[in-house]
């Protein structure tokens, strides 16, 4: 008999949310378990187009902003089918960032609205689950200075997150990471187990417009 198939857990918010840290741990409380897991990250800078991603976040390029849109989308395009076989094969993926995203980032820049952004994303694998950490302007400040990538300002995130606010439907979870790592952890490992329970026998579905 086939066994189950993996969801797809995605993880959402701002900068220094501390959605890494989340995710690893998440992968390795899984591992331990014996429930098989992965973590791939958006963007993903290994492939041909992250590269270009990777010097256009490192100012190393400019690029026109509808066109880096459309490469951020291309670098989860070129991955799909590696993320429809992982999870067909039973592999549940924690994906730190996705179309959600690429979304709220791209539209928070001048002349670029939701829905033109969000139209390359249809017919991606649509998540089973998005966690949007949520962290105030105050905690956030505290976690220490942003970096000097592109996006890395106080403004520009505030808009961010009002389109991340924007973007969620019922399967998002907001979760206020305002919270010791351990406790956090523990609340996103318990809704894992809900969700990887009621996924079981559902087909893998598509992000719709
Ligand atoms: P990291 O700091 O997580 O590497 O992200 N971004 C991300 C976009 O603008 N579009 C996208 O589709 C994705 C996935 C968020 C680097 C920056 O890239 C932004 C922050």
């Amino acid at each position: 008999m086939m066994g189950r198939r993996g969801v797809l857990f995605v993880f959402e918010g701002c900068d220094r949310a501390g959605k890494t840290t989340q995710c690893r741990m998440l992968v390795d409380a899984l591992c331990k378990r014996g429930i098989p897991a992965e973590y791939m990250n958006f963007p993903d800078r290994s492939t041909a187009i992250g590269k270009i991603i990777n010097d256009y976040l490192l100012k190393k390029v400019e690029l026109p902003d509808k066109a880096v849109h459309l490469l951020f989308s291309a670098n989860r395009w070129e991955l799909e089918p590696v993320i429809k076989n992982k999870l067909a094969s039973g592999v549940s993926l924690i994906v730190d960032r996705y179309s959600y995203s690429g979304v709220a980032f791209s539209a928070a820049k001048k002349g670029m609205d939701l829905k033109w952004c969000w139209n390359p994303e249809i017919g991606l694998p649509e998540p089973d689950a998005v966690l949007l950490l949520n962290l105030t302007e105050e905690v956030s400040a505290k976690r220490g200075d942003f970096g000097l990538e592109r996006y890395e300002a106080t403004d520009f995130q505030r808009k961010v997150k009002s389109n991340f606010m924007d973007l969620k439907d019922s399967l998002w979870k907001i979760i206020d990471a305002d919270k010791p790592v351990e406790n956090l952890h523990v609340e996103i490992l318990d809704i894992f187990n809900s969700v990887y329970e009621s996924s079981a026998g559902k087909p893998i579905t598509v992000l719709k417009a």
